[in-house]
Parts: structure tokens; sequence; C-alpha cells
């Protein structure tokens, strides 16, 4: 799967690569089961924010989660998204409704059920502030 068409140049391979290992290290919030939310999702986001640069980070993360590359960030996406970065099977069923369900009742400004990349960029934006506030200070 996947093989057919290379989108993605290496440079953005690698940021995703560094992405899914690093985040993969951590384990979302693991020992909080069924406890996902919006600010555990900005937290995953703010793990990237660490790791690429200001300049080229939410263009890039929009288009590497963009799976299905139609321009948004739909459920689908998200849930590709969300299964990457915590890895295969973390997340039970439900927990992945309730937390896309989550982002996009914090982020899908103009409620059309996906993020435009102005929406991602604002996650990108609270997710910088979110990092500032909680965790650069560690
Ligand atoms: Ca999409
Ligand atoms: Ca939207």
């Amino acid at each position: 799967m996947g093989q057919s068409k290379s989108q993605f140049s290496e440079e953005e391979l690698q940021d995703y690569q560094d992405l899914t290992y690093f985040t993969k290290k951590e384990v979302l919030y693991s020992s909080q089961d069924g406890d996902c939310t919006f600010e555990d999702f900005l937290d995953m986001m703010s793990v990237f924010s660490q790791m690429a640069p200001k300049s080229v980070k939410a263009e890039h993360a929009f288009r590497i989660f963009d799976f299905d590359g139609d321009d948004m960030l739909g459920v689908a996406d998200l849930k590709q998204v969300i299964t990457k970065v915590t890895g295969e099977n973390k997340l039970r069923e439900t927990e992945m409704s309730w937390l896309i369900q989550n982002i996009l009742e914090e982020a899908d400004l103009d409620d059309d059920g996906a993020l435009s990349f102005a929406e991602f960029e604002h996650i990108i934006d609270r997710s910088s502030d979110f990092l500032s506030t909680f965790r650069i200070r560690l």
C-alpha cells in the first residue's frame, strides 16, 4: 500500500520518520486510558513542533498528515495521524472517535467536518503556546 506514488520529498519523509520515531518513544499519555482530549492532541503536536523548524513545520505537517491528498485533514486523515503518532492499537476505537471528535470540536472553526490548512495552522499555534506554557520550563 502507498507504493504507487511518492508525493513527499526525502526531507519530508525524514521529518515524518523523526516524528513517528520520537513520539513512539514517548507514547502519548499511556497512563491515562480512555481520557484522550484535545489537549492530548496538542501535546502530540508540540512534540512535532520541537522536531521541525518553525518555518516549515506547519506546511510540511499538513502535507504529511493529509494522507489522501485532498488538501483537507478529514476524519480519516486524523485517524491515520493519531495511529502513526501513538502507535498501532494504542487507542481503542472509542478513544479514537472521542479524540477526533474533540479535535474537530476545538479546531474545525467553520464546522465542515475537516481541517483546512488555516485551521491546522491554528492548532500549531495553540500547540506552541501549549508547549511554552506547560513544557518548556521542565
Ligand atoms: Ca485529506
Ligand atoms: Ca473546517
